[in-house]
């Protein structure tokens, strides 16, 4: 049996928590090799590890993989989660990249100076809002909506009730003094 994929990054989050999340959900456990001074990684550039003197880089099948985005497509279409055909595949790709733009903002935040934090943060929340989760909600949606008994329950007649009517909802308000 092959050996545990080995991960070598910084001990935080950056571009190696998507791949850490694939590889659990792809129920395969790893290896951390942490660089935790200039040398470590100075040392991987000197043995020709980093095909482009970064990390993320990890060992897997053999092979020393670099580049965030090369990383995760080895493993999801290795786990059997990177889609059926091309189409599927280049949807995946775009949700991917979507979450990477958010993540590339995001991985940057705690390095802003004190007087850019709040600037930052208005447009981290105004992309999340309105650009990005728009988008996994609606596919969400879409699946949620044809689940046999969430489908049925969303047919008009079903139980399910009308959005709150400010007055009513007052008046429900009033009347139980809550
Ligand atoms: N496109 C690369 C990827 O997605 O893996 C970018 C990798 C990258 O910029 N890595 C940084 C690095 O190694 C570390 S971090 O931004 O992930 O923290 N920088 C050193 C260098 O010489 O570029």
């Amino acid at each position: 049996m092959a050996g545990k994929p080995k991960l070598h990054y910084f001990n935080a989050r950056g571009r190696m928590e998507s791949i850490r999340w694939l590889l659990a959900a792809a129920g395969v456990e790893f290896e951390e090799q942490f660089l935790k001074s200039p040398e470590d990684l100075e040392k991987l550039r000197n043995d020709g590890s980093l095909m482009f003197q970064q990390v993320p880089m990890v060992e897997i099948d053999g092979m020393k993989l670099s580049q965030t985005r090369a990383i995760l497509n080895y493993i999801a279409a290795k786990h059997n989660l990177y889609g059926t055909d091309i189409k599927e595949r280049a949807l995946i790709d775009m949700y991917s990249e979507g979450i990477a733009d958010l993540n590339e903002m995001t991985m940057r935040f705690p390095l802003y100076p004190p007087d850019q934090k709040d600037a930052n943060m208005t447009k981290i929340r105004e992309r999340t809002t309105n650009r990005y989760f728009p988008a996994f909600e609606k596919a969400l949606k879409t699946r949620i909506s044809n689940l046999p008994p969430v489908k049925k329950f969303l047919q008009p007649g079903s139980q399910r009730k009308p959005p709150a009517d400010p007055k009513a909802s007052k008046a429900t308000r009033e009347l139980f003094k809550i």
